[in-house]
């Protein structure tokens, strides 16, 4: 049996199987991410992580990838579709971004996303040493936090809450609105991207539990108390500025630019194909731009990354459909024979082409309707090392509380969208440099390691208030 002093449980592993050339499966950590963020840490203590490999009926022993060890969880065919694609990503997510597609609710869904919960939360309790630390990450397992705590009432209990958490209005609707709230009190931290988050919990919790509360905690009637506060989220920003220095990505990114017809300015889009992302709003925006006369397309090209994202679930469907037929029809009027309108991309890139691309880009769009931080928005800024380039950033991010200097924008605003565009497009050198150096110093000097180390640090507060003789 493995045990561990700190333990990971995050919905997936951080590592994805491939088949090597010789045949052999083998397993690599995933880039970027959560284990990006971890990973140093994990390796200094005895850690060990708690997940879905990724694949159905998978039933595999703990073992090691790139000295984590590794614990997984095995989900059926039928719980990835009830608690994973159903629970999780067509009730939760569409509730949490207030809503921009309808929630579907159905109690099969439910019943699964609890079997799933405990059987992370039977794992975690196993793996976690006496008077360890538990870590549980995100919306897929608010209730593994309650079965932790009352599988091992011994261990310190961090949840971190990577969406947004929505006004009561909304949350409201929920019909296991209480049993979510009581899963994530079992934390004795939980965190949320925003300030506004944590006060939209601490209120449900407040107006649905009756709980004692103050701005960022709350008190069960047995006295156990739960911290609840903001700990914006970030990027490992090395790996960034040491690729926007090489010089073949360099190369490749002025080849990007002469393969669009070396246009006067590009603007680029990176996101998982998802509704909360605003690509819709967007496109509509530059398509309009363009029917104006206002841009042409020798002169302003758009690049779309959308990467394949929960093609199974009907709502993403619709929204692939949708995307491409606005697409479709803005190419088709607008195209010559030597340039395009919108390059749109549905695949998935590596790091290093992704990175080429951000160099390419003269303005980065990021106009999503509801996002819990938005991590593209940092990254763009990341590898903009020569202050070049300006950001149009909606206000309905996390990042637009941190990147004040980008190009804010309401994305529902079509015409404020357009103007803000243009404004980007036309921004003089010095300005788009005083922007892009504030900026990039906020990330630089709050990246990933200082999010994990500042929610550690708070948890390890709660943990020793935990364990100190209560006086009398
Ligand atoms: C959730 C929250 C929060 C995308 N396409 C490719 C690719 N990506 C990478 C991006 C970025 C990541 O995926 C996406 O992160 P975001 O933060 O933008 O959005 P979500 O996936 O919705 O993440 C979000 C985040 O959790 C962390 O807490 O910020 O609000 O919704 O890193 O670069 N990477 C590669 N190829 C692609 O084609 N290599």
């Amino acid at each position: 049996m493995v045990t561990a002093e700190f333990v990971i449980v995050a919905n997936r592993l951080p590592v994805d199987r491939v088949i090597a050339p010789d045949g052999e499966e083998i397993w690599r950590t995933s880039p970027g991410g959560l284990v990006a963020a971890l990973e140093p840490m994990m390796r200094n203590v005895d850690g060990a992580w708690v997940g879905w490999a990724g694949m159905p009926d998978l039933e595999l022993s703990p073992f090691d990838a790139d000295g984590i060890r590794l614990i997984p969880v095995t989900l059926s065919e039928q719980d990835i579709e009830q608690y994973y694609e159903g629970f999780a990503n067509d009730t939760i997510w569409p509730l949490y971004h207030d809503v921009i597609a309808p929630p579907q609710y159905h109690r099969e869904w439910w019943d699964a996303y609890v079997s799933v919960n405990r059987r992370f939360a039977e794992s975690a309790a196993a793996t976690a040493a006496r008077n360890g630390t538990v870590w549980v990450h995100d919306y897929q397992l608010q209730l593994v936090p309650e079965m932790v705590r009352e599988l091992r009432p011994d261990v310190t209990i961090g949840y971190f809450h990577h969406i947004p958490f929505p006004a009561h209005g909304l949350y409201a609707q929920l019909p296991w609105r209480d049993q979510v709230l009581r899963g994530l009190l079992g934390a004795d931290v939980v965190g949320f991207q925003r300030p506004q988050d944590a006060a939209n919990f601490v209120a449900a919790v407040r107006r649905r539990l009756g709980h004692e509360t103050t701005a960022n905690s709350i008190t069960q009637p047995d006295g156990r108390r739960t911290q609840a506060k903001a700990f914006p989220i970030s990027i490992d920003t090395g790996p960034y500025r040491e690729l926007a220095r090489r010089p073949d990505i360099r190369a490749r990114a002025v080849e990007i630019r002469e393969g669009l017809g070396n246009p006067r300015c590009i603007l680029l889009g990176v996101d998982r194909l998802d509704y909360t992302k605003g690509i819709r709003h967007r496109i509509k925006a530059y398509g309009e731009l363009l029917d104006q006369g206002r841009i042409s397309v020798e002169d302003v090209a758009f690049i779309q990354v959308a990467s394949p994202s929960r093609a199974r679930v009907d709502a993403y469907m619709h929204l692939r459909d949708e995307v491409e037929l606005a697409i479709g029809r803005i190419n088709g009027d607008h195209d010559t024979l030597g340039h395009t309108a919108i390059r749109y991309l549905h695949q998935g890139f590596p790091r290093e082409e992704m990175v080429a691309m951000y160099l390419a880009a003269d303005v980065m769009l990021v106009t999503a309707l509801r996002d819990g931080m938005n991590l593209v928005a940092k990254e763009y800024v990341a590898t903009r090392i020569d202050n070049r380039g300006v950001l149009v950033l909606s206000e309905f991010t996390g990042a637009s509380d941190e990147l004040r200097q980008a190009v804010r924008v309401n994305p529902h605003d079509i015409e404020g969208m357009k103007d803000a565009i243009i404004t980007a497009i036309e921004m003089p050198r010095e300005e788009q440099s005083r922007r892009m150096r504030s900026m990039r110093k906020r990330v630089l000097e709050h990246d990933v390691d200082a999010w994990s180390r500042s929610f550690l640090t708070a948890l390890e507060r709660a943990a020793a208030q935990r364990h100190q003789p209560v006086p009398g």
